[in-house]
Order: structure tokens, then C-alpha cells, then sequence
């Protein structure tokens, strides 16, 4: 059966950026839903063997399976993994971009410089419309690193990108504290991203 992972801090210590509230909100109630309803949907198809496997790699070859496993997957599974990560890419303690040479200069190369590219992040953001993720992604064929917006629960992973660094933009992550303001909950989350975090994805 699928768990809900531990954050890596406890549920105030992303304050002021991301409020208690939220956080035990978000956690408690939203993640663990996708995981609930996976393992239940899991459990009640014919499906049941692959509750145990690894879940990138039972999303990633989603073409190979069908309904009701497909729709289930689609929906819970990637719900599930899109928050798991997106945790572990927190951080309360400040991390100065200059303590990351590898991810500075994909950056850079990328983006022209950590500035630029922090606007272009900004502004995908904020274009998306409804309910979705902003993603950097990384093309790890061509060495290219892009910004994607992806409607709900939508991800690389179904594009065979990697996921570099990802923001979730559904309303619950940000309204309590944010309402309808979606540029101070990005400005906010810019000051919790795990950079190390990050920083290893690239390596
Ligand atoms: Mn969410």
C-alpha cells in the first residue's frame, strides 16, 4: 500500500512563507486523499499486485494498462507523486543560489541569469489558467532546461522530462494566507525552495 510520506519539517517551520494552516491542510487532508483513494482503487481492481510497485515507474507506463487502473493512476497516482516531491523541495532554512554552482550555471545557460529566469518562472505561474503545476523540466537528451505549465495533475514524467523544480498552483496550497494573490504566494515560495534539493536533481 501507498503511505503518505513525512515532510522532511514540521508544519510551522515553513512560516511566514507557507502558513500552518495550509501546510496541515494540504498534507492531512489533500495528499492524503490521493493516497487513500489509490490504495483503495488498487485494492478494488483485479489489479491489486502492483500496489507494491514503484509508482514513477507504474505512471510511467500507464499506456500499458487499462481502465478502470488507467484513470485511477492518472488521477490519484500522479496527485501522489507530484505532492511527495513537491515536499521534499521545500526548505525553511534560506539557501543562496551561489552555494549551488551546477544548478547557477544550468541556469544560466538556460535563462541567460538566476534573475531572468526567476521572472520567466513567475510569469509562466501566473499565465496558468484554472488548476495546475508550473514545472522546470529538464530534456536531459538535448541538455535543455524548460518552464511548462501543466493543467491538474499532469507532469514530465508523462513527456519523459525530469522534474527540476515544481510549484503547485491549485488554490489550496495558498489561499488561506494569499486569497486570490498568487504573486505573493510565489514571491513567498521563493524563499523556502530546497536549492541542495534541486541542485542534486541536475547531477
Ligand atoms: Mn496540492
Amino acid at each position: 500500500m501507498f503511505t503518505l510520506p513525512k515532510l522532511p519539517y514540521e508544519y510551522g517551520e515553513l512560516e511566514p512563507n507557507i502558513d500552518t494552516q495550509t501546510m496541515i491542510i494540504h498534507h492531512t487532508k489533500h495528499h492524503q486523499t490521493y493516497v487513500d483513494k489509490l490504495n483503495a482503487g488498487l485494492v478494488w481492481t483485479e489489479y491489486e499486485p502492483y500496489s507494491n510497485s514503484d509508482l514513477v515507474k507504474l505512471v510511467s507506463d500507464i499506456s500499458k494498462y487499462q481502465e478502470p487502473l488507467k484513470n485511477l493512476i492518472k488521477n490519484h497516482g500522479w496527485w501522489h507523486i507530484n505532492h511527495s516531491i513537491f515536499w521534499e523541495s521545500l526548505s525553511p532554512k534560506s539557501q543562496d543560489i551561489n552555494n549551488f554552482p551546477l544548478l547557477k550555471e544550468k541556469i544560466a545557460s538556460n535563462f541567460i541569469d538566476f534573475e531572468s529566469f526567476q521572472k520567466q518562472f513567475t510569469e509562466k505561474s501566473l499565465m496558468l489558467f484554472w488548476s495546475g503545476w508550473t514545472w522546470l523540466e529538464f530534456d536531459r537528451k538535448n541538455n535543455k532546461l524548460q518552464i511548462t505549465n501543466y493543467q491538474n495533475q499532469e507532469n514530465p514524467y508523462m513527456y519523459s522530462y525530469e522534474p527540476i523544480l515544481w510549484l503547485d498552483l491549485r488554490e489550496h496550497a495558498y489561499y488561506i494566507s494569499n486569497q486570490n494573490r498568487r504573486a505573493d504566494y510565489i514571491a513567498k515560495w521563493r524563499n523556502i525552495i530546497n536549492r541542495e534539493y534541486v541542485n542534486q536533481k541536475l547531477s
